[in-house]
Protein backbone atom coordinates (compact mmCIF):
# COMPACT_ATOMS: atom_id res chain seq x y z
CA UNK A 1 0.00 0.00 0.00
CA UNK A 2 1.30 3.44 -0.92
CA UNK A 3 1.74 5.55 2.41
CA UNK A 4 0.29 8.98 2.24
CA UNK A 5 1.68 11.68 3.39
CA UNK A 6 -1.28 11.94 6.24
CA UNK A 7 -0.71 8.62 6.74
CA UNK A 8 2.84 9.11 7.83
CA UNK A 9 2.14 10.95 11.22
CA UNK A 10 -0.29 8.79 11.95
CA UNK A 11 1.72 5.50 11.32
CA UNK A 12 4.83 7.16 13.73
CA UNK A 13 2.29 7.93 16.29
CA UNK A 14 0.66 4.68 16.44
CA UNK A 15 4.33 3.08 16.39
CA UNK A 16 5.77 5.24 19.15
CA UNK A 17 2.94 4.84 21.37
CA UNK A 18 2.85 1.12 21.02
CA UNK A 19 6.71 0.73 21.22
CA UNK A 20 6.55 -0.15 25.25
CA UNK A 21 3.78 -2.99 24.23
CA UNK A 22 5.82 -4.49 21.60
CA UNK A 23 7.21 -7.25 24.06
CA UNK A 24 3.99 -7.93 25.35
CA UNK A 25 2.16 -8.15 21.89
CA UNK A 26 4.99 -11.02 20.80
CA UNK A 27 4.45 -12.42 23.93
CA UNK A 28 0.61 -12.93 23.17
CA UNK A 29 1.12 -14.31 19.76
CA UNK A 30 3.53 -16.81 21.39
CA UNK A 31 0.82 -18.12 23.79
CA UNK A 32 -1.68 -17.89 20.96
CA UNK A 33 0.37 -19.81 19.37
CA UNK A 34 1.45 -22.50 21.94
CA UNK A 35 -2.40 -22.39 22.66
CA UNK A 36 -2.88 -23.34 19.00
CA UNK A 37 -0.73 -26.47 19.43
CA UNK A 38 -2.79 -27.53 22.64
CA UNK A 39 -5.55 -27.91 20.36
CA UNK A 40 -3.74 -29.78 17.84
CA UNK A 41 -2.85 -32.11 20.72
CA UNK A 42 -6.06 -32.15 22.02
CA UNK A 43 -7.72 -33.05 18.31
CA UNK A 44 -5.06 -35.60 18.30
CA UNK A 45 -5.72 -37.37 21.59
CA UNK A 46 -9.27 -36.55 21.32
CA UNK A 47 -9.25 -38.63 17.81
CA UNK A 48 -7.30 -41.60 19.23
CA UNK A 49 -9.65 -41.86 22.06
CA UNK A 50 -12.62 -42.24 19.61
CA UNK A 51 -11.25 -45.12 17.74
CA UNK A 52 -9.78 -46.57 20.98
CA UNK A 53 -12.90 -46.79 22.59
CA UNK A 54 -14.91 -48.43 19.56
CA UNK A 55 -11.81 -50.69 19.32
CA UNK A 56 -12.33 -51.52 22.91
CA UNK A 57 -8.59 -50.68 23.91
CA UNK A 58 -7.84 -48.70 27.41
CA UNK A 59 -8.37 -44.76 26.45
CA UNK A 60 -7.58 -43.37 29.78
CA UNK A 61 -3.84 -41.94 28.90
CA UNK A 62 -5.91 -40.50 25.88
CA UNK A 63 -8.60 -39.04 27.72
CA UNK A 64 -6.09 -37.26 30.07
CA UNK A 65 -4.13 -35.96 27.07
CA UNK A 66 -7.16 -34.40 25.95
CA UNK A 67 -8.13 -33.20 28.90
CA UNK A 68 -4.45 -31.72 29.70
CA UNK A 69 -4.23 -30.49 26.43
CA UNK A 70 -7.98 -28.62 26.57
CA UNK A 71 -7.17 -27.15 30.21
CA UNK A 72 -3.03 -25.87 28.85
CA UNK A 73 -5.02 -24.16 25.99
CA UNK A 74 -7.25 -22.44 28.53
CA UNK A 75 -4.42 -21.40 30.60
CA UNK A 76 -2.86 -19.57 27.48
CA UNK A 77 -6.12 -17.81 26.28
CA UNK A 78 -6.37 -16.61 29.73
CA UNK A 79 -2.76 -15.90 29.95
CA UNK A 80 -2.80 -13.90 26.31
CA UNK A 81 -6.07 -11.75 27.40
CA UNK A 82 -4.07 -10.55 30.50
CA UNK A 83 -1.52 -9.45 28.72
CA UNK A 84 -3.50 -8.26 25.89
CA UNK A 85 -5.14 -5.70 28.28
CA UNK A 86 -1.54 -4.98 29.64
CA UNK A 87 -0.59 -4.19 26.49
CA UNK A 88 -3.42 -2.12 25.65
CA UNK A 89 -2.89 -0.16 28.77
CA UNK A 90 0.27 0.71 27.92
CA UNK A 91 -0.39 2.32 24.89
CA UNK A 92 -2.88 4.14 25.77
CA UNK A 93 -1.30 5.58 28.66
CA UNK A 94 1.72 6.19 25.96
CA UNK A 95 -0.82 8.52 24.03
CA UNK A 96 -2.38 10.24 26.87
CA UNK A 97 1.19 11.06 28.74
CA UNK A 98 2.23 12.50 25.14
CA UNK A 99 -0.68 14.90 25.14
CA UNK A 100 -0.36 15.93 28.55
CA UNK A 101 3.37 16.42 28.14
CA UNK A 102 3.04 18.36 25.28
CA UNK A 103 0.53 20.15 26.88
CA UNK A 104 2.82 21.02 29.69
CA UNK A 105 6.39 21.57 27.37
CA UNK A 106 4.49 23.87 24.86
CA UNK A 107 1.52 25.42 26.78
CA UNK A 108 -1.95 24.36 26.11
CA UNK A 109 -2.69 26.51 22.92
CA UNK A 110 -3.02 23.33 20.69
CA UNK A 111 -5.60 21.98 23.36
CA UNK A 112 -7.63 25.67 21.92
CA UNK A 113 -9.86 25.82 19.15
CA UNK A 114 -12.95 23.40 20.02
CA UNK A 115 -15.31 23.22 23.63
CA UNK A 116 -13.79 21.39 26.40
CA UNK A 117 -15.92 18.50 26.36
CA UNK A 118 -14.48 17.74 23.10
CA UNK A 119 -11.53 18.20 23.97
CA UNK A 120 -11.95 16.32 26.90
CA UNK A 121 -13.83 13.50 25.16
CA UNK A 122 -10.84 13.60 22.67
CA UNK A 123 -7.97 12.97 25.41
CA UNK A 124 -9.99 10.25 27.48
CA UNK A 125 -11.64 8.53 24.29
CA UNK A 126 -10.02 8.25 21.53
CA UNK A 127 -6.85 7.85 23.15
CA UNK A 128 -8.76 4.77 24.93
CA UNK A 129 -9.49 3.64 21.19
CA UNK A 130 -5.78 2.97 20.42
CA UNK A 131 -6.27 -0.01 23.36
CA UNK A 132 -7.78 -2.31 20.81
CA UNK A 133 -4.98 -1.85 18.14
CA UNK A 134 -2.05 -2.75 20.18
CA UNK A 135 -3.66 -5.55 22.45
CA UNK A 136 -5.82 -7.15 19.34
CA UNK A 137 -5.11 -6.28 16.36
CA UNK A 138 -1.91 -6.29 15.83
CA UNK A 139 -1.23 -9.61 17.36
CA UNK A 140 -4.61 -10.77 15.80
CA UNK A 141 -2.74 -10.16 12.34
CA UNK A 142 0.30 -12.49 13.11
CA UNK A 143 -2.17 -15.11 14.34
CA UNK A 144 -4.34 -15.09 11.55
CA UNK A 145 -1.44 -15.33 9.28
CA UNK A 146 0.57 -18.04 11.80
CA UNK A 147 -2.35 -20.18 13.26
CA UNK A 148 -4.22 -21.32 10.37
CA UNK A 149 -0.83 -22.90 8.92
CA UNK A 150 -0.43 -24.62 12.00
CA UNK A 151 -3.81 -26.42 11.56
CA UNK A 152 -3.55 -26.75 8.28
CA UNK A 153 -0.10 -29.04 8.67
CA UNK A 154 -1.83 -30.88 11.20
CA UNK A 155 -4.97 -31.62 9.28
CA UNK A 156 -2.19 -32.57 6.40
CA UNK A 157 -1.28 -35.16 8.56
CA UNK A 158 -4.48 -36.80 8.61
CA UNK A 159 -5.70 -36.20 5.20
CA UNK A 160 -4.22 -34.29 2.45
CA UNK A 161 -7.28 -33.49 0.88
CA UNK A 162 -9.12 -32.48 3.47
CA UNK A 163 -6.06 -29.94 3.93
CA UNK A 164 -6.22 -28.53 0.51
CA UNK A 165 -9.96 -28.15 0.91
CA UNK A 166 -9.44 -25.76 3.98
CA UNK A 167 -6.91 -23.94 2.13
CA UNK A 168 -8.86 -23.58 -0.93
CA UNK A 169 -11.56 -22.19 1.14
CA UNK A 170 -8.77 -19.05 1.97
CA UNK A 171 -8.87 -18.15 -1.32
CA UNK A 172 -11.80 -16.09 -0.47
CA UNK A 173 -10.33 -13.86 1.76
CA UNK A 174 -9.49 -11.31 -0.01
CA UNK A 175 -13.00 -10.49 -0.80
CA UNK A 176 -13.76 -10.71 3.21
CA UNK A 177 -10.94 -8.63 3.36
CA UNK A 178 -12.18 -5.77 0.54
CA UNK A 179 -15.35 -5.76 1.86
CA UNK A 180 -13.87 -4.79 5.50
CA UNK A 181 -10.98 -2.82 5.07
CA UNK A 182 -12.80 -0.49 1.91
CA UNK A 183 -15.38 0.99 4.43
CA UNK A 184 -14.98 0.72 8.04
CA UNK A 185 -11.81 3.40 8.40
CA UNK A 186 -13.90 6.32 7.31
CA UNK A 187 -16.89 4.86 9.11
CA UNK A 188 -15.14 4.14 12.12
CA UNK A 189 -13.85 8.20 12.15
CA UNK A 190 -17.60 9.39 11.15
CA UNK A 191 -18.52 7.18 14.71
CA UNK A 192 -15.87 9.44 16.84
CA UNK A 193 -16.04 12.55 15.30
CA UNK A 194 -19.63 12.36 16.14
CA UNK A 195 -19.25 10.92 19.50
CA UNK A 196 -16.57 14.10 20.28
CA UNK A 197 -19.48 16.22 19.35
CA UNK A 198 -22.09 14.61 21.24
CA UNK A 199 -19.81 15.12 24.12
CA UNK A 200 -18.91 18.83 23.36
CA UNK A 201 -22.51 19.78 22.53
CA UNK A 202 -23.32 18.76 26.08
CA UNK A 203 -20.57 19.76 27.96
CA UNK A 204 -21.11 23.21 26.39
CA UNK A 205 -24.99 23.00 27.25
CA UNK A 206 -24.73 21.45 30.59
CA UNK A 207 -21.95 24.69 31.60
CA UNK A 208 -24.75 27.32 30.65
CA UNK A 209 -28.03 25.22 31.97
CA UNK A 210 -29.04 28.55 33.75
CA UNK A 211 -28.57 30.43 30.75
CA UNK A 212 -30.60 28.50 28.47
CA UNK A 213 -32.86 27.90 31.34
CA UNK A 214 -33.37 32.04 31.74
CA UNK A 215 -33.64 32.17 27.54
CA UNK A 216 -35.98 29.56 27.41
CA UNK A 217 -34.42 27.79 24.77
CA UNK A 218 -34.44 24.29 26.49
CA UNK A 219 -36.50 23.26 23.74
CA UNK A 220 -34.24 24.18 20.83
CA UNK A 221 -30.86 22.76 22.79
CA UNK A 222 -32.47 19.87 23.87
CA UNK A 223 -33.34 19.35 20.05
CA UNK A 224 -29.79 20.05 19.21
CA UNK A 225 -28.29 17.39 22.07
CA UNK A 226 -30.85 14.70 20.17
CA UNK A 227 -29.65 15.33 16.77
CA UNK A 228 -25.99 15.01 18.05
CA UNK A 229 -26.99 11.97 18.99
CA UNK A 230 -29.12 10.83 16.81
CA UNK A 231 -26.26 11.36 14.67
CA UNK A 232 -24.01 9.27 17.10
CA UNK A 233 -26.43 6.47 16.37
CA UNK A 234 -26.77 6.64 12.52
CA UNK A 235 -22.90 6.59 12.52
CA UNK A 236 -22.48 3.52 14.97
CA UNK A 237 -25.34 1.68 12.79
CA UNK A 238 -23.31 2.12 9.52
CA UNK A 239 -20.34 0.52 11.66
CA UNK A 240 -22.58 -2.45 12.77
CA UNK A 241 -23.98 -2.66 9.34
CA UNK A 242 -20.71 -3.41 7.66
CA UNK A 243 -19.43 -5.76 10.63
CA UNK A 244 -22.58 -7.99 9.72
CA UNK A 245 -22.45 -7.99 6.50
CA UNK A 246 -18.50 -8.95 6.10
CA UNK A 247 -19.06 -11.23 9.38
CA UNK A 248 -21.74 -13.33 7.11
CA UNK A 249 -19.60 -13.40 3.91
CA UNK A 250 -16.68 -15.08 6.18
CA UNK A 251 -19.22 -17.35 8.23
CA UNK A 252 -20.87 -18.67 4.72
CA UNK A 253 -17.65 -19.40 3.22
CA UNK A 254 -16.17 -21.01 6.27
CA UNK A 255 -19.19 -22.87 7.36
CA UNK A 256 -19.03 -23.99 3.23
CA UNK A 257 -15.51 -25.41 3.68
CA UNK A 258 -15.61 -26.99 6.84
CA UNK A 259 -19.12 -28.75 5.28
CA UNK A 260 -16.79 -29.81 2.53
CA UNK A 261 -14.38 -31.81 5.03
CA UNK A 262 -16.73 -33.13 7.09
CA UNK A 263 -19.14 -34.75 3.81
CA UNK A 264 -15.59 -35.89 2.45
CA UNK A 265 -14.18 -37.55 5.77
CA UNK A 266 -17.53 -39.12 6.17
CA UNK A 267 -17.87 -40.61 3.02
CA UNK A 268 -14.27 -42.04 2.74
CA UNK A 269 -15.00 -43.59 6.14
CA UNK A 270 -17.77 -45.70 5.10
CA UNK A 271 -16.02 -46.10 2.16
CA UNK A 272 -18.55 -44.68 -0.70
CA UNK A 273 -16.49 -41.57 -1.24
CA UNK A 274 -16.79 -41.76 -5.64
CA UNK A 275 -13.37 -40.77 -6.26
CA UNK A 276 -9.94 -41.95 -6.20
CA UNK A 277 -8.14 -39.68 -3.27
CA UNK A 278 -4.97 -42.39 -2.82
CA UNK A 279 -5.40 -42.13 1.07
CA UNK A 280 -7.11 -44.33 3.25
CA UNK A 281 -8.25 -42.76 6.54
CA UNK A 282 -8.84 -44.59 9.68
CA UNK A 283 -11.25 -43.19 12.26
CA UNK A 284 -8.70 -41.28 14.53
CA UNK A 285 -7.60 -39.43 11.59
CA UNK A 286 -11.45 -38.50 10.38
CA UNK A 287 -12.24 -37.12 14.10
CA UNK A 288 -8.81 -35.30 14.55
CA UNK A 289 -9.23 -33.76 11.21
CA UNK A 290 -12.74 -32.99 11.69
CA UNK A 291 -12.03 -31.52 15.38
CA UNK A 292 -9.42 -29.03 13.50
CA UNK A 293 -11.15 -28.07 11.00
CA UNK A 294 -13.10 -25.20 12.37
CA UNK A 295 -10.06 -24.31 14.21
CA UNK A 296 -8.78 -23.83 11.31
CA UNK A 297 -11.27 -20.55 10.67
CA UNK A 298 -11.10 -19.40 14.19
CA UNK A 299 -8.11 -16.73 14.13
CA UNK A 300 -9.84 -15.41 10.84
CA UNK A 301 -13.25 -14.97 12.06
CA UNK A 302 -11.64 -12.88 15.15
CA UNK A 303 -9.72 -11.23 12.63
CA UNK A 304 -12.78 -9.71 11.33
CA UNK A 305 -14.03 -8.84 14.90
CA UNK A 306 -10.38 -7.08 15.45
CA UNK A 307 -10.97 -5.47 12.17
CA UNK A 308 -13.12 -2.85 13.65
CA UNK A 309 -10.56 -2.40 16.49
CA UNK A 310 -7.42 -1.09 13.96
CA UNK A 311 -10.16 0.68 11.98
CA UNK A 312 -10.80 2.68 15.50
CA UNK A 313 -7.18 2.47 16.62
CA UNK A 314 -6.68 4.23 13.26
CA UNK A 315 -9.22 6.88 12.99
CA UNK A 316 -8.22 7.86 16.52
CA UNK A 317 -4.15 8.25 15.95
CA UNK A 318 -4.63 10.06 12.36
CA UNK A 319 -7.14 12.78 14.82
CA UNK A 320 -4.66 12.62 17.64
CA UNK A 321 -1.27 12.62 15.28
CA UNK A 322 -2.48 15.67 13.54
CA UNK A 323 -3.85 17.37 16.14
CA UNK A 324 -0.80 16.85 18.14
CA UNK A 325 1.64 18.02 14.96
CA UNK A 326 -0.19 21.65 15.28
CA UNK A 327 0.82 22.18 18.11
CA UNK A 328 3.53 24.88 17.93
CA UNK A 329 6.99 23.42 17.66
CA UNK A 330 9.08 25.77 19.39
CA UNK A 331 9.94 24.90 23.64
CA UNK A 332 9.17 27.70 26.04
CA UNK A 333 11.89 28.52 27.96
CA UNK A 334 11.48 30.35 30.72
CA UNK A 335 14.21 33.05 30.95
CA UNK A 336 16.27 33.50 35.06
CA UNK A 337 14.04 35.88 36.77
CA UNK A 338 15.15 39.37 36.18
CA UNK A 339 16.80 41.61 39.32
CA UNK A 340 15.42 45.38 37.85
CA UNK A 341 12.89 46.89 35.72
CA UNK A 342 13.85 45.95 32.42
CA UNK A 343 14.13 48.59 29.22
CA UNK A 344 12.33 46.65 26.31
CA UNK A 345 12.51 47.50 22.55
CA UNK A 346 10.60 45.84 20.11
CA UNK A 347 12.16 46.22 16.18
CA UNK A 348 9.86 45.82 13.21
CA UNK A 349 7.86 42.77 14.80
CA UNK A 350 5.76 40.90 13.18
CA UNK A 351 3.70 37.93 15.15
CA UNK A 352 1.81 35.46 14.17
CA UNK A 353 -0.29 32.15 15.85
CA UNK A 354 -0.05 29.11 13.86
CA UNK A 355 1.26 31.00 10.97
CA UNK A 356 -1.38 33.50 10.77
CA UNK A 357 -0.12 36.92 11.33
CA UNK A 358 -1.12 38.78 14.05
CA UNK A 359 0.85 42.07 13.67
CA UNK A 360 3.10 43.42 11.39
CA UNK A 361 6.13 45.74 11.21
CA UNK A 362 5.86 46.77 15.37
CA UNK A 363 9.00 48.60 16.55
CA UNK A 364 8.64 50.71 20.07
CA UNK A 365 11.01 51.38 22.85
CA UNK A 366 10.07 51.41 26.69
CA UNK A 367 12.46 52.49 29.22
CA UNK A 368 13.35 50.98 32.60
CA UNK A 369 10.66 52.03 35.12
CA UNK A 370 8.15 53.46 32.77
CA UNK A 371 4.49 53.20 32.19
CA UNK A 372 3.00 52.99 28.78
CA UNK A 373 0.04 52.83 27.52
CA UNK A 374 -0.64 50.39 24.38
CA UNK A 375 -3.56 51.61 22.22
CA UNK A 376 -4.76 50.57 19.42
CA UNK A 377 -8.01 49.35 17.74
CA UNK A 378 -9.62 46.12 18.40
CA UNK A 379 -7.36 43.22 17.17
CA UNK A 380 -4.81 45.28 16.45
CA UNK A 381 -1.85 43.30 18.65
CA UNK A 382 -2.21 44.63 22.10
CA UNK A 383 -2.49 41.07 23.56
CA UNK A 384 -0.33 39.47 21.24
CA UNK A 385 2.44 42.07 22.03
CA UNK A 386 2.21 41.01 25.59
CA UNK A 387 1.94 37.45 24.52
CA UNK A 388 5.22 37.68 22.56
CA UNK A 389 7.08 38.56 25.86
CA UNK A 390 5.53 35.16 27.70
CA UNK A 391 6.69 33.10 24.28
CA UNK A 392 2.78 32.86 23.88
CA UNK A 393 3.03 33.52 20.06
CA UNK A 394 5.44 33.31 17.33
CA UNK A 395 7.96 36.02 16.26
CA UNK A 396 7.78 35.44 12.78
CA UNK A 397 10.10 38.45 11.90
CA UNK A 398 12.23 41.43 13.52
CA UNK A 399 13.52 41.23 17.27
CA UNK A 400 12.33 41.94 20.96
CA UNK A 401 15.12 42.78 23.32
CA UNK A 402 15.22 42.92 26.62
CA UNK A 403 18.01 44.97 28.00
CA UNK A 404 19.92 44.84 24.46
CA UNK A 405 19.58 41.41 24.29
CA UNK A 406 17.22 39.53 22.21
CA UNK A 407 14.93 37.02 22.65
CA UNK A 408 15.76 33.98 21.09
CA UNK A 409 12.76 32.23 19.70
CA UNK A 410 10.43 30.18 22.58
CA UNK A 411 12.24 32.45 25.23
CA UNK A 412 9.93 33.57 27.64
CA UNK A 413 10.25 36.44 30.37
CA UNK A 414 7.11 34.63 32.50
CA UNK A 415 9.49 34.33 36.01
CA UNK A 416 9.90 38.05 35.67
CA UNK A 417 6.51 39.09 34.65
CA UNK A 418 3.14 39.70 36.31
CA UNK A 419 0.37 39.60 33.78
CA UNK A 420 -3.22 40.51 34.44
CA UNK A 421 -5.09 39.01 31.62
CA UNK A 422 -8.32 40.45 30.14
CA UNK A 423 -10.66 37.82 31.72
CA UNK A 424 -8.54 36.47 34.55
CA UNK A 425 -8.61 32.52 35.49
CA UNK A 426 -9.92 31.89 38.91
CA UNK A 427 -9.58 28.24 40.67
CA UNK A 428 -11.96 26.87 43.04
CA UNK A 429 -10.67 27.51 46.37
CA UNK A 430 -10.98 30.81 48.50
CA UNK A 431 -9.97 34.67 47.39
CA UNK A 432 -6.14 33.91 49.68
CA UNK A 433 -5.84 30.59 47.93
CA UNK A 434 -6.63 32.40 44.53
CA UNK A 435 -4.23 35.70 45.38
CA UNK A 436 -1.28 32.52 46.73
CA UNK A 437 -1.45 31.68 43.07
CA UNK A 438 1.13 33.91 41.86
CA UNK A 439 3.49 33.21 44.48
CA UNK A 440 3.26 29.96 46.61
CA UNK A 441 5.89 31.04 49.00
CA UNK A 442 3.66 33.96 49.76
CA UNK A 443 2.40 34.80 53.77
CA UNK A 444 -0.25 35.81 54.75
CA UNK A 445 0.59 39.18 55.72
CA UNK A 446 2.02 40.00 52.06
CA UNK A 447 -1.31 38.42 50.67
CA UNK A 448 -3.37 40.79 52.96
CA UNK A 449 -1.78 43.92 52.07
CA UNK A 450 -1.93 43.11 48.39
CA UNK A 451 -5.08 42.90 48.51
CA UNK A 452 -5.97 45.50 50.07
CA UNK A 453 -3.68 47.94 47.71
CA UNK A 454 -5.72 45.97 45.02
CA UNK A 455 -9.26 46.71 46.24
CA UNK A 456 -9.85 43.36 46.86
CA UNK A 457 -11.76 44.48 50.45
CA UNK A 458 -14.43 46.43 48.64
CA UNK A 459 -16.28 42.92 48.10
CA UNK A 460 -14.58 40.26 50.18
CA UNK A 461 -16.32 41.93 53.23
CA UNK A 462 -16.26 40.35 57.07
CA UNK A 463 -19.88 39.29 56.48
CA UNK A 464 -18.91 37.29 53.07
CA UNK A 465 -15.42 35.66 55.02
CA UNK A 466 -13.00 38.47 54.13
CA UNK A 467 -10.53 36.61 51.87
CA UNK A 468 -11.32 33.18 53.10
CA UNK A 469 -14.36 33.72 50.53
CA UNK A 470 -15.06 30.38 48.82
CA UNK A 471 -14.98 30.94 44.90
CA UNK A 472 -16.18 28.30 43.00
CA UNK A 473 -14.45 27.32 39.38
CA UNK A 474 -14.06 29.95 37.17
CA UNK A 475 -14.90 32.30 39.77
CA UNK A 476 -18.61 32.37 39.07
CA UNK A 477 -20.04 34.95 41.97
CA UNK A 478 -17.35 37.85 40.68
CA UNK A 479 -17.90 40.93 38.80
CA UNK A 480 -15.37 41.46 35.52
CA UNK A 481 -14.19 44.37 38.26
CA UNK A 482 -13.92 42.14 41.24
CA UNK A 483 -12.03 39.47 39.33
CA UNK A 484 -9.72 42.11 37.68
CA UNK A 485 -8.95 43.53 41.80
CA UNK A 486 -7.78 40.13 42.45
CA UNK A 487 -5.61 39.83 39.29
CA UNK A 488 -4.04 43.32 40.14
CA UNK A 489 -3.94 41.63 44.14
CA UNK A 490 -2.04 38.46 42.26
CA UNK A 491 0.56 40.87 40.31
CA UNK A 492 1.60 42.79 43.39
CA UNK A 493 1.84 39.39 45.68
CA UNK A 494 4.25 38.03 42.42
CA UNK A 495 6.38 41.45 43.37
CA UNK A 496 7.69 41.10 39.39
CA UNK A 497 9.99 43.73 37.88
CA UNK A 498 7.79 43.84 34.71
CA UNK A 499 4.28 44.10 34.60
CA UNK A 500 1.99 43.26 31.71
CA UNK A 501 -1.64 44.46 31.99
CA UNK A 502 -4.38 43.73 29.58
CA UNK A 503 -6.98 46.42 29.82
CA UNK A 504 -7.13 46.00 34.13
CA UNK A 505 -9.66 48.65 34.65
CA UNK A 506 -12.27 47.07 31.54
CA UNK A 507 -15.00 46.13 33.60
CA UNK A 508 -14.59 49.20 36.59
CA UNK A 509 -16.77 52.07 37.45
CA UNK A 510 -14.88 55.35 36.63
CA UNK A 511 -14.78 56.06 40.47
CA UNK A 512 -13.10 52.50 41.23
CA UNK A 513 -11.09 53.08 37.77
CA UNK A 514 -9.00 55.91 38.97
CA UNK A 515 -8.57 54.59 42.53
CA UNK A 516 -6.97 51.48 41.03
CA UNK A 517 -4.95 53.72 38.59
CA UNK A 518 -3.37 55.48 41.13
CA UNK A 519 -2.91 52.25 43.08
CA UNK A 520 -0.92 50.53 39.80
CA UNK A 521 0.85 54.57 39.63
CA UNK A 522 2.00 54.04 42.66
CA UNK A 523 3.12 50.15 42.60
CA UNK A 524 4.58 50.50 40.01
CA UNK A 525 6.95 53.02 40.16
CA UNK A 526 10.00 50.83 39.92
CA UNK A 527 8.63 48.53 37.65
CA UNK A 528 8.37 48.93 33.86
CA UNK A 529 4.76 48.05 32.96
CA UNK A 530 2.80 48.16 29.77
CA UNK A 531 -1.04 48.12 29.63
CA UNK A 532 -3.00 47.56 26.96
CA UNK A 533 -5.90 49.36 27.03
CA UNK A 534 -8.26 51.10 25.01
CA UNK A 535 -9.10 53.65 28.07
CA UNK A 536 -8.37 57.49 27.52
CA UNK A 537 -8.05 57.80 31.51
CA UNK A 538 -5.67 55.02 31.44
CA UNK A 539 -3.69 56.81 28.68
CA UNK A 540 -3.86 59.90 30.53
CA UNK A 541 -2.28 57.94 33.63
CA UNK A 542 0.79 56.67 32.05
CA UNK A 543 4.09 58.28 30.95
CA UNK A 544 3.56 57.46 27.42
CA UNK A 545 1.45 56.04 24.41
CA UNK A 546 2.24 53.45 21.94
CA UNK A 547 0.54 52.97 18.89
CA UNK A 548 -0.31 50.16 17.09
CA UNK A 549 -1.40 51.13 13.64
CA UNK A 550 -5.08 49.35 13.08
CA UNK A 551 -5.39 45.62 11.10
CA UNK A 552 -6.62 47.00 8.26
CA UNK A 553 -3.32 49.07 7.43
CA UNK A 554 -1.17 46.23 8.10
CA UNK A 555 1.61 45.77 5.94
CA UNK A 556 1.14 42.53 3.72
CA UNK A 557 3.37 39.85 5.86
P1 LIG B 1 -5.09 40.60 19.82
O1 LIG B 1 -3.64 40.74 20.03
O2 LIG B 1 -5.86 39.82 20.79
O3 LIG B 1 -5.76 42.03 19.62
O4 LIG B 1 -5.35 39.99 18.39
P2 LIG B 1 -6.05 43.14 20.71
O5 LIG B 1 -5.46 44.39 20.17
O6 LIG B 1 -5.63 42.69 22.05
O7 LIG B 1 -7.64 43.23 20.63
P3 LIG B 1 -8.67 43.61 21.79
O8 LIG B 1 -9.98 43.21 21.24
O9 LIG B 1 -8.30 42.85 23.00
O10 LIG B 1 -8.63 45.09 21.96
C1 LIG B 1 -4.61 40.33 17.21
C2 LIG B 1 -4.88 39.27 16.19
O11 LIG B 1 -4.35 38.03 16.64
C3 LIG B 1 -6.34 39.06 15.96
O12 LIG B 1 -6.51 38.92 14.55
C4 LIG B 1 -6.67 37.78 16.65
O13 LIG B 1 -7.60 37.06 15.90
C5 LIG B 1 -5.35 37.06 16.71
N1 LIG B 1 -5.20 36.35 17.98
C6 LIG B 1 -5.13 36.91 19.20
N2 LIG B 1 -4.97 35.93 20.15
C7 LIG B 1 -4.83 36.21 21.61
C8 LIG B 1 -4.90 34.74 19.51
C9 LIG B 1 -4.73 33.40 19.95
O14 LIG B 1 -4.60 33.08 21.13
N3 LIG B 1 -4.71 32.45 18.97
C10 LIG B 1 -4.85 32.77 17.65
N4 LIG B 1 -4.82 31.79 16.75
N5 LIG B 1 -5.03 34.03 17.23
C11 LIG B 1 -5.06 35.02 18.13
MG1 LIG C 1 -6.62 42.16 23.74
Amino acid sequence: MRVTAEAQPRRAALRRWSAGANRLSALIVVAQLCATLAWVVFAWSAGNAVEAASQGKALAPLVLLAFVAASLRATLIWGADILAVRAGDRTVTAARREILEAAAKYGAQFLAGTDAGERASQIVDRTGKLAGYTANWTPGVRLAVAAPLIIVAAVFAQSWLAAILLFVSVLTLPLFIWLTASETTAAARAQQDSLDALAGAFQARASQAGLIRAFRAIGRETAALAEASQNLRNHTIAILRIAFLSTAVLEFFASISIALVAVYIGFKLLGIFPIETHETISLAQGMTALILAPEFFAPIRRLSALHHDRADGVAAAEMLANWLANKDKAEVKRLPSLTAAPALRFANVTLAYGGVPALSEFSAEIEPGEMVALVGSSGAGKTSVLMALLARCQLSAGSIEVNGVALAPGESLAESVAFVRQAPWIAEGSLADNIRLARAGAGRAEIEAAAHAAGVFSFATPDRGGLDLRLSRFGAGLSGGQRQRLALARAIVRDAPLWLLDEPTAHLDPDAEAELLVRIRDLGRDRTVIIATHAATVMAACDRIIRLPAPAQRAAP
